[in-house]
């Protein structure tokens, strides 16, 4: 398994599955959902319409359409808020329902923004933690023989990226 993060923008990257930072409605946004719609065009819009929406902590698939990427999953995080309404759950449902996704549709590589940590005010130290540790225990979790995938954490700025690193380290 490979795991990474790195500083871009995430609609720049050519891997199968660009994950963008939704809202229960689908209905696009601000933040990085603003910018995978801009990117990919109106036809996303569409397709998020016609899927109607996605619980809080789950995740749903339309095609990449105008992006690099062949596919965008549209994660679901939760508003933080303060800790004690299963935001961590949550937001490790969020990983994991995209994982799933990715390897439902035969895909192998994925890149996940920092969801919750925007808008959402989920804090990045903590929400950083819940998103390496779902993701390396899925990866152990569905090691061969269904093959490996290739995870990338994209971030936007660069204190976000640290503690990336920082929790990637050995
Ligand atoms: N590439 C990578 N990361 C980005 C990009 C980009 N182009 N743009 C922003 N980020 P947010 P949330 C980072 O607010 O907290 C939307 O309106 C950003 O710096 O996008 O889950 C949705 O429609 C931050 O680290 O997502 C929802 O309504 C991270 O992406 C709501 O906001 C997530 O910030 C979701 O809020």
């Amino acid at each position: 398994m490979a795991l990474r993060a790195i500083r871009a923008d995430i609609t720049t990257l050519a891997v199968d599955a660009v994950v963008t930072a939704a809202n229960a409605g689908l209905r696009g946004g601000g933040g990085v959902d603003g910018a995978v719609h801009r990117a990919a065009g109106p036809a996303l819009l569409e397709a998020c319409r016609a899927i109607g929406g996605c619980p809080t902590g789950e995740a749903r698939i339309t095609p990449g359409f105008g992006l690099a990427a062949r596919w965008v999953i549209h994660a679901v995080g939760p508003v933080w808020q303060g800790g004690g309404a299963g935001e961590p759950d949550l937001l490790a449902g969020a990983y994991r329902h995209s994982l799933a996704l990715l390897r439902d549709a035969g895909g192998h590589s994925i890149a996940f923004p920092a969801i919750s940590t925007g808008v959402y005010g989920y804090p990045p130290e903590r929400a950083v933690v819940v998103a390496v540790a779902t993701v390396r225990a899925d990866l152990v979790a569905h090691a061969a023989p269904l093959g490996d995938l290739d995870v990338t954490f994209c971030c936007f700025d660069p204190t976000t990226l640290a503690l990336y690193q920082k929790e990637l380290a050995p």
